[in-house]
């Protein structure tokens, strides 16, 4: 038996953080916390599996998350790697929505959506079917070992900072200041908007 356990992975030693996540996961999605009305704004990626059409799924899919309304999204963009070398180009965008489901439970919505999508989490900074992060929480700083808000990088990464820019150009980063100061004109040729007729 000891052994079957520790092929189980380590249930011995209780269980691992994919399974605590995991059971995490959901208690949030099946009776989410709920807190008074906030905007929120998710960060959207993709390189594998028709990045244009996961990202563009994946907005859609937000409108199902309960106790929430999805208001606006950007455009879809076409942007470089940034990380390791040699994966495809991300197709990435912005939606803000307004919730009443507490960061956790909005955070493990997002990640409900990821696992729709195939995401399987291995490589760090590897490519990925959908990345759905949790960008801003209101004016909330958050610094929990689940989750931090703002994103630690959303600051300094335009394919986030340039699709922000273009729902929420008034926007104020706790934290941090005014989203204007951060985005950089001159950088904005590095994203692409995806046409219309764009598929992949
Ligand atoms: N690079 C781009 N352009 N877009 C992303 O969404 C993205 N996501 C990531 C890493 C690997 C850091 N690089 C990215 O997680």
């Amino acid at each position: 038996r000891a052994s079957a356990a520790k092929a189980l992975g380590g249930l011995r030693e209780g269980p691992s953080l994919t399974q605590s996540r995991a059971r995490q996961t959901a208690r949030a999605v099946i009776s989410p916390a709920r807190t008074a009305e906030v905007t929120a704004f998710v960060g959207l990626g993709s390189n594998l599996g028709g990045p244009v059409a996961q990202v563009r799924e994946a907005i859609r899919e937000l409108d199902g998350l309960p106790h929430s309304q999805r208001i606006s999204q950007s455009r879809l963009y076409h942007s470089s790697p940034l990380g390791p070398a040699g994966q495809p180009p991300y197709v990435n965008a912005v939606a803000m929505l307004r919730t009443t489901l507490d960061p956790e439970a909005l955070l493990a919505g997002l990640h409900a959506i990821e696992q729709q999508h195939g995401r399987r989490r291995t490589e760090r900074w590897g490519p990925r079917t959908l990345d759905l992060d949790l960008l801003l929480y209101g004016e909330q700083q958050i610094a929990s070992p689940q989750l931090r808000v703002p994103h630690p990088e959303l600051h300094r990464r335009e394919f986030v900072l340039v699709p922000l820019f273009e729902i929420a150009p008034d926007l104020y980063l706790p934290g941090l200041g005014p989203l204007a100061d951060y985005v950089d004109a001159a950088a904005q040729p590095a994203l692409r908007p995806v046409e219309s007729a764009d598929s992949d």
